[in-house]
């Protein structure tokens, strides 16, 4: 089976100006136990894989997913960032509820991000049952523990942020 990691990896890359980017995260206290999977494999992924210190990564937290949008906004003003990414774990309920947040916080930090020039990248898992939030955090609860997205978000992060600066 076709690893999903590796799909989004990138190949050669600027590993010094890699190293000196400086990343927000930004993540929800909704679903609490997978979020903060998802936001300790995007820190392991950015301080060990891309070797950038912790120091250099600010880690912001917001009530729920629609407020990512807001936040990431707000704190791009700072000027400060190479990329943000805004993490939270939407999972289908008995109303649409879902529907509303999911569709609302997609189109809005699409348009962050465009509107900023700072990538912003896609951390919202957005899922029909807890056991398909839990698989792609790494910490399923069957023999299967799945795969941890946040790894993919802070590579993607990284590739966006070198874009950005031409370093490509
Ligand atoms: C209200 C709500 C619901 C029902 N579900 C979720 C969820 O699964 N994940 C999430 O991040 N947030 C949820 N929220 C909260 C909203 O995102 C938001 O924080 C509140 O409606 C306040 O604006």
């Amino acid at each position: 089976m076709l690893d999903k990691a590796k799909t989004l990896t990138h190949g050669a890359y600027d590993a010094a100006a890699a190293s000196a980017l400086k990343i927000l995260v930004i993540h929800t206290r909704w679903n609490v136990e997978i979020v903060s999977a998802l936001r300790d494999g995007v820190l392991s992924s950015l301080t060990n894989q891309y070797a950038i210190p912790r120091s250099n990564i600010d880690v912001v937290e917001v009530p729920g997913a629609f407020e990512l949008p807001f936040a990431t906004k707000a704190l791009l003003k700072q000027g400060k960032y190479d990329a943000v990414i805004p993490i939270g774990v939407l999972i289908k309920g008995a109303t649409v509820h879902f529907e509303y947040i999911s569709e609302a916080a997609t189109h809005a930090l699409m348009n962050v991000g465009l509107e900023s020039g700072t990538p912003v990248i896609f951390g919202i898992l957005t899922c029909l049952t807890e056991e398909q939030a839990l698989q792609r955090a790494g910490i399923g609860r069957g023999e299967e523990k799945g795969h941890n997205h946040g790894i993919d978000w802070a590579a993607a992060a990284v590739e966006m942020a070198l874009l950005n600066q031409g370093k490509a």
